[in-house]
């Protein structure tokens, strides 16, 4: 089977609806398909700063949704990055590959190093990308499934693990990014020229999963629509519909052309009903079941310490040999 590798931070609390539709979604789904990993990556969320007591809280909270969500720990494995100390020891080594510009050029790292004030951020944040190249590289990964705003990371992923197999001999697979199209990019509800996310969405155009359903609810039928009144898909010119065209069809999976059918003729506030209640019925199973995992923090440790287990056999494969062809001496 074909092997999926993919991470989520473990930095905000609850994951919101980008983070699912574009990413969590497909995992669940890959796991059938591939032989799937998948993990928190606490290594990269301290690339700004944590409290520590919340990013272990937050660090429980993640795998507790990605279980809600609908991840199987006998479909796949599940696992929190820093317990698998071959990441931090492969991007050593991605780390003295990658040119200086090269990682300057990371879209990323200029948006939230702008962001904090450039002095401010950390090399962490700069070589963030770096870490991520390791996390893939070490399970020899096939296919990454993110979202779009990660694409420019896989490529990366892509150029060094050709220089590595170029300079000392096929070691990587070199991994194809793996982006649904219809959900490569959830827009904010207020801006929908951005994406949905953590650092810079307000409140009111994030749609946290684990928030109370009722603020969820009023959330959506307040989103920032347009003047015109037909539901037509049209990311250009309606890119508010457009965007819960595409969260109602993914959340219900009616296509789109079916949805712009049945509503003909109705108002934008018929679909943004509609469209809560829908959340409504997705959200409140969710937090349920996060919680639920939350309350038997045994059963969830035991699933992790399975995962890590699992993730460090083949990370410690592939870093022996990384290391063979590097040059380094064995340890006796
Ligand atoms: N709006 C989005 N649409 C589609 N996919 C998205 N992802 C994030 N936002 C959207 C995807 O979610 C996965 C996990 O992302 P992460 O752990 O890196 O979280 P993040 O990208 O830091 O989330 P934010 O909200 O986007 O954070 P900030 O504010 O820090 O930029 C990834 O696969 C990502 O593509």
């Amino acid at each position: 089977r074909p092997r999926v590798l993919s991470g989520i931070q473990p930095t905000a609390g609850s994951f919101h609806l980008g983070n699912y539709l574009g990413a969590v979604r497909q995992w669940v789904a890959l796991q059938e398909s591939h032989d799937a990993f998948y993990m928190v990556v606490d290594l990269h969320a301290i690339t700004i700063p944590q409290e520590p007591k919340d990013l272990r809280a937050n660090t429980r909270l993640a795998v507790a949704q990605l279980l809600a969500a609908g991840l199987d720990p006998e479909r796949c494995t599940l696992f929190v990055q820093s317990h698998v100390p071959e990441h931090a020891q492969l991007a050593w080594i991605m780390n003295c590959l990658t040119g200086f510009g090269e990682a300057s050029r990371m879209t990323q790292f200029k948006d939230k190093s702008a962001k904090q004030g450039a002095d401010r951020a950390s090399v962490g944040l700069f070589t963030y990308p770096i870490l991520q190249v390791a996390d893939i590289l070490l399970y020899q990964a096939n296919q990454v499934p993110v979202g779009e705003d990660q694409r420019q990371h896989i490529e990366l992923t892509r150029d060094l693990a050709e220089r590595f197999n170029n300079r000392f001999g096929g070691t990587f697979t070199v991994p194809t990014p793996y982006i649904l199209k219809e959900t490569a990019k959830i827009y904010d509800l207020q801006d929908p020229a951005i994406k949905m996310s953590k650092s810079a969405s307000t409140p009111k155009g994030l749609v946290n999963l684990l928030d109370d359903p009722k603020a969820t609810a009023k959330k959506l039928k307040s989103a920032v629509t347009d003047t015109d009144t037909v539901i037509r898909y049209d990311a250009v010119a309606k890119p508010g519909i457009s965007n819960l065209l595409t969260i109602h069809s993914t959340l219900t999976g009616e296509s789109i052309a079916e949805l712009e059918q049945r509503y003909e003729g109705k108002g934008y506030g018929a679909l943004k009903t509609d469209l809560a209640e829908i959340m409504v019925g997705f959200v409140t199973p969710f937090r349920e079941r996060t919680q639920g995992y939350l309350d038997d923090p045994e059963t969830l440790d035991s699933i992790l310490a399975k995962g890590a287990e699992k993730a460090r056999a083949v990370a410690a494969e592939t870093l022996s040999h990384a290391y063979e062809k590097v040059g380094f001496l064995p340890a006796k």
